[in-house]
């Protein structure tokens, strides 16, 4: 019997000694994180221009840190899933591993993920306005207008809106990550935001085998050597064991 198209990938997986991952939204739909597109997706109920975006942000903090304030509790109540397991345990195997995220949760961290780079930043951190101090911020009652405990500046989440650069030393670690794997996954992202999605294409031009996981199909979808429809949670486990 011809193997099945899981099995080719798990395979392949199996056998790269390097190995990228980059995912989305759609990891953390298991846990209970909404997703941005498609039905229940956060962008259905608010424009994304009145919320991620640094003209949101100045026209009206107070709105943009409501839906943060709201996103963050919702999110201190998610677990990771198994799929976020089944890639902690694939880096354990995987000699050069990086996991590439354009999730702000947290949760892959939380899975046991350490070679992460969290290309749209991080849910749980702040960073002032003012004097530009970084920290970590877990609290879930936060004011209408976050201060900064060092100058007492607005503090913003050290989110990536739309029409902000990424960071570019993470963009470039993500490139090489991308350019130099010999397996890459692409797991639960609708690959239409830029430059995050073009991270597939940059790992399969440069001659990785390339594998996606998502409920349905994506722009990547055409481009890559093996399209897994189905829940990244029951996918994953099934591919790295
Ligand atoms: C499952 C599942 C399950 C569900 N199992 N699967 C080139 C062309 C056109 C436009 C641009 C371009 N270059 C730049 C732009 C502009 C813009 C952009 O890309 N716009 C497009 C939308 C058109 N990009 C930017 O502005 C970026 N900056 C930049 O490029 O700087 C340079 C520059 C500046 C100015 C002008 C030009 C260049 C920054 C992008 C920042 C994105 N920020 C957000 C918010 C982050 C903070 C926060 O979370 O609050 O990032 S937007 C949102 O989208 C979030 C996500 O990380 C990102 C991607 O979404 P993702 O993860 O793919 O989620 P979904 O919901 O879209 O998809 C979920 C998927 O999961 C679906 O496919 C489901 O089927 C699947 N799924 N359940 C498996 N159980
Ligand atoms: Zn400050």
């Amino acid at each position: 019997m011809s193997p099945t198209p899981l099995q080719i990938a798990a395979q392949r997986l199996a056998l790269a000694g390097k190995v990228a991952v980059l995912t989305g939204a759609g990891i953390s739909a298991e846990s209970g994180v909404p997703t941005f597109r498609g039905p229940g997706g956060l962008w259905e109920n608010h424009r994304p221009e009145d919320l991620a975006t640094p003209q949101a942000f100045a026209r009206d903090p107070e709105l943009v840190w409501r839906w943060y304030n709201w996103r963050r509790r919702l999110i201190a109540g998610c677990a990771p899933n198994p799929a976020h397991l089944a890639l902690a345990a694939l880096e354990q195997r995987v000699g050069d591993f990086t996991l590439l995220t354009q999730n702000v949760d947290g949760l892959h961290r939380l899975a046991g993920s350490r070679n992460l780079l969290e290309v749209h930043g991080n849910l749980w951190m702040v960073r002032c306005t003012v004097c530009g101090a970084l920290y970590e911020e877990r609290g879930l009652g936060l004011p209408a207008r976050p201060a900064c405990r060092q100058c007492g500046g607005l503090l913003r989440p050290h989110v990536v809106w739309f029409g902000e650069s990424l960071d570019s030393a993470i963009l470039d670690r993500a490139w090489r990550a991308a350019a130099g794997c010999q397996a890459m996954l692409v797991v639960g992202t609708s690959a239409v935001v830029q430059p995050a999605a073009g991270l597939a294409s940059v790992a399969k031009q440069a001659g990785a085998f390339v594998i996606e996981v998502n409920l349905e199909p994506t722009p990547n979808s055409r481009e890559v050597d093996v399209s897994l429809m189905g829940k990244a949670g029951e996918i994953l486990p099934q591919l790295v064991d």
